[in-house]
């Protein structure tokens, strides 16, 4: 089988230090976590970034400064800057990361509930106006899918041509909102994707393991980290991004897969570098 990309979702836009003390905020600490996870074993960061007080925001100048630190600590990783930002920002607000030229960015396919009063809005012409961006610079979009529909979307728009093949898709599981995280909707989900494409899977809170050992069984590739979930296990707090990457190591190990270095994850994933 393949080697395993693995994804550190490190900071995420939602999730704060009042639900783990180690959810990175300043450049520090973004770039600190991005390195622990990297030695841990991931070849990709998924990043969000904050303003010191851990504000989310998608300031092109404050994406800048924090891969800049991550590159100074781990020159080869990928990285790759989030379009979603944070449920209720403009697209305009969310497409500044896209000015930096990224080997990648996540493309959200699809509008869905976010928990609670939230709505994660991505209309047609949003996921076209953002697919044009990232396609006229070169940047590979990671197609992020809450529900088959937005497979659907995403299948629609390359045969338009607005997305180029072969797609990488995220399947993220477990959303309020979304589709479950259960082994059904992953074995769905993987069904759904043209055979050419590759994915990685992520599961939300109690979902995260479950869902990346059964995506890392299918060939798929695995994202963890404090995005999707803070604990290690049931009640324990993961003290760094890199315990849960470094259990997804073992986990992968125990099922024969071996990790994907960023150059062999770039091999996989087709990218411009
Ligand atoms: N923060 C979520 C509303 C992405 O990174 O592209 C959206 C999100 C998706 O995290
Ligand atoms: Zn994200």
């Amino acid at each position: 089988m393949e080697k395993l990309i693995i994804t550190a979702c490190i900071c995420g836009a939602e999730v704060t230090k009042k639900h783990n003390p180690s959810v990175p905020y300043t450049v520090e600490e973004i770039a600190n976590e991005a390195r622990r996870s990297y030695e841990a074993g991931a070849s990709v960061i998924h990043l969000h970034v904050r303003e010191d007080d851990g504000t989310p925001t998608q300031s092109a100048a404050r994406f800048k400064a924090c891969m800049d630190a991550i590159y100074a600590q781990c020159p080869d990783i990928i990285i790759q800057p989030s379009t979603g930002g944070a449920v209720g920002m403009s697209n305009e607000e969310r497409l500044q990361p896209v000015t930096l030229n990224p080997e990648m960015a996540t493309l959200d396919c699809g509008t869905c509930n976010f928990g609670g009063d939230d709505i994660f809005v991505n209309t047609e012409n949003t996921i076209i106006h953002f697919a044009e961006q990232m396609g006229k610079r070169g940047i590979k979009p990671e197609i992020e899918v809450f529900d088959k529909g937005m497979i659907d979307m995403a299948i629609r728009l390359c045969k338009k041509g607005y997305i180029k093949a072969p797609m990488h898709f995220n399947f993220v599981m477990g959303v309020n909102g979304g589709i479950s995280g259960e082994p059904r909707d992953l074995v769905f989900m993987r069904e759904s994707i043209p055979g050419d494409a590759t994915f990685t899977a992520c599961g939300v809170g109690r979902y995260e393991f479950p869902v990346v050992t059964l995506s890392i069984l299918m060939g798929g590739h695995a994202r963890v980290g404090f995005e999707d979930n803070v604990f290690l296990s049931k009640g324990v707090l993961a003290n760094s991004n890199a315990d849960l990457v470094a259990k997804t190591v073992r986990i992968a190990r125990e099922l024969g897969r071996e990790i994907a270095s960023p150059e062999e994850a770039r091999t996989i994933l087709g990218l411009k570098k």
